[in-house]
């Protein structure tokens, strides 16, 4: 059984399409029209063995917030209608992965229930890359909880670089959502005492 799914979202403000098997190999097409986004998901994509699709278009002449917000709930609700009913998931993931002189922990529970814990401070002077405000991945990484019904815990232990900070943190996030997702043979049906996820 397959684990895909297809997700389109259009709104006034957005036009999204985004593809995703959690049992890839890591290939990727992103183009969100966000060049360094696209290099964000490419590495979450690569190392959490993903194969994962994106296009995105936005009124980014507005500001950026709405089409990195909607990608994240896009790819979101991907991940929740790629996962299925969760049969034999390991359910929990987890990464701390170095970029350098960066070092986080990303931490996953793919409950059904979201919750964004997001500790990270960008080093001062850092307030962008590019010209994106660093402050809109909470944004992003908010809307992929919400919509994927994980609990997410992100963690920033060090890091000088904010472009190396998020490396080391979408990297991360692929790490932990490969665990998470990975189907464990000796787990009989969904990994809770419930019943269900
Ligand atoms: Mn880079």
């Amino acid at each position: 059984m397959a684990r895909k799914a297809s997700v389109t979202r259009k709104t006034r403000e957005t036009d999204i399409k985004a593809a995703l098997n959690l049992d890839g190999k890591g290939n990727y097409r992103i183009n969100t029209s966000i060049p360094f986004v696209d290099h964000m998901l490419s590495l979450m994509a690569k190392h959490g063995h993903l194969d994962l699709t994106v296009h995105a278009t936005g009124d980014t002449e507005v500001d950026f917030h709405h089409l990195m917000e909607d990608v994240g709930i896009v790819i979101g609700e991907a991940i929740g209608k790629a996962l299925g009913g969760k049969m034999q998931i390991r359910r929990y993931g987890e990464a701390v992965t170095p970029m350098d002189e960066s070092l986080s922990q990303v931490a996953i529970d793919l409950s059904g229930r979201p919750y964004l814990v997001y500790r990270v401070k960008f080093p001062r002077g850092n307030t962008q890359v590019k010209n994106i405000a660093v402050s809109l991945f909470e944004d992003f990484f908010r809307a992929l909880s919400n919509n994927a019904g994980m609990n997410l815990h992100i963690i920033l232990h060090y890091g000088r670089d904010a472009h190396h900070i998020l490396e080391s943190i979408f990297k991360g996030l692929g790490r932990a959502l490969r665990a998470a997702v990975e189907v464990h043979g000796k787990t009989k049906g969904v990994p809770s005492t419930k019943g269900t996820l």
